[in-house]
């Protein structure tokens, strides 16, 4: 089937029990058994709940996976994955992460005995040169956040491989609209489906798709041990914001470019990050990879005060965290999504306090422009 049709379908066979064309919200934390042994598939709500299980399945269909399991964030589908390895294990991470993930990494899993290494991963010669004799795991996202630097992710997956390590990729910028890291060779995909999975800014929520049985096996039985699952209402939420992922993605990447080259002709911009333009470094690799450039993109206002006078004063987008959502959201990430990171690996990944990230929204266009041209006019 097409992308589309599985996401309106995958996983969301018409209710067994009444025939409902939507998946119910089953609200329960518990199934009553027949007799002792004998249940329908359904036991306590945190090994597995119907609602969850669809999403589950509709996820692993969507990235062309196996096994989808969700979790309550992002957060938590990115501990659970590390809770995979053992104290001792070394891991080798973008150094251009999402900074609650840097936060997670050095935070607290080194107390737990993990240990990483961070690496240009646009640069394969630099990620060799950080495998150790114990690294386990290359985690890297691509797109990544906030400048949005691209991997060659079937690169990055022979490299892995020729180590004997798993690959995991981050692929929430993108979603699976727009890119299919399983496909590309890597091992294990997560996902906040906060984001464009969602698609609604109303639930936070995370993923993680595999294709290894030995590996789905191991980590049901964490999902299960450690419990921090999604829960029905969340998990329903996201089934239906992925029905239209399909539709919303192809105007995320209409609206995302339209803005990109707009700004990238503004006199009061410098730079912008966004890998459809044709001047950013790994444009080709991007057209190779992905299905579309997308709706995050990251400009430089040459100060922190020219992005606080920015921020000020738009009107239609709005400054906050996140994104994915419909609406047009910016942010700041120095101060907000990587202000965990610091401030020396900040700057040497090119988040300067004159960044501003935008998640372009799927408004009409037009509108977001004249938001954009008056709010840079004040600087
Ligand atoms: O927020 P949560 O659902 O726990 O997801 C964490 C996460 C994981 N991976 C990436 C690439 C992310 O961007 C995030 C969350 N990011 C933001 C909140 C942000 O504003 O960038």
């Amino acid at each position: 089937m097409g992308f589309a049709t599985d996401a309106i379908h995958s996983g969301q066979e018409p209710d067994p029990a009444t025939g409902a064309i939507i998946v119910p919200i089953y609200q329960t934390s518990t199934f009553v058994q027949e007799e002792l042994g004998k249940h329908r598939g359904f036991e306590y709500a945190r090994t597995a709940n119907p609602t969850r299980s669809a999403l589950e399945r509709n996820l692993a269909a969507l990235e062309r996976g196996k096994y989808g399991f969700a979790f309550a964030s992002g957060m938590a589908a990115i501990n659970a994955l590390l809770t995979l390895f053992k104290s001792g294990d070394h891991v080798v991470a973008g150094h251009n992460l999402y900074g609650g993930t840097v936060r997670l990494f050095e935070r607290v899993l080194k107390d737990f005995g993990l240990t990483f290494s961070y690496a240009n991963t646009t640069r394969l010669e630099d990620v060799e040169r950080a495998v150790r004799p114990n690294t386990r795991l290359l985690f890297i996202e691509t797109p990544s956040n906030p400048v949005m630097e691209i991997t060659d992710i079937a690169a990055a997956a022979e490299l892995a491989h020729r180590h004997k390590l798993l690959l995991a990729v981050d692929n929430t910028f993108m979603s699976p609209y727009l890119q299919h890291p399983l496909e590309l060779g890597a091992d294990i995909v997560v996902h906040s489906t906060t984001k464009y999975l969602n698609g609604h800014s109303d639930g936070v929520g995370g993923a993680v798709i595999l294709n290894d049985p030995a590996l789905a096996e191991r980590l049901r039985f964490l999902q299960n041990a450690a419990g921090a699952v999604l829960g029905p209402m969340d998990s329903w939420l996201v089934l239906r914001g992925v029905k239209t992922l399909a539709v919303r993605m192809r105007q995320h990447n209409e609206n995302g470019m339209t803005i990109a080259q707009f700004l990238a002709k503004h006199p009061k911009v410098k730079n912008v990050h966004y890998p459809g333009l044709p001047d950013h470094p790994q444009r080709q690799l991007a057209k190779r990879q992905m299905a579309g450039f997308g709706g995050m993109l990251s400009f430089e206002t040459g100060s922190l005060e020219n992005a606080k006078t920015i921020l000020k004063s738009v009107r239609l987008c709005s400054l906050a965290e996140s994104l994915g959502g419909v609406e047009t959201l910016i942010s700041h990430p120095a101060s907000m999504s990587h202000a965990s990171v610091a401030a020396a690996d900040r700057e040497r990944g090119g988040i300067t306090d004159g960044l501003l990230r935008i998640s372009v929204g799927i408004e009409d266009v037009e509108d977001l422009i004249s938001d954009l041209e008056q709010a840079l006019a004040k600087i």
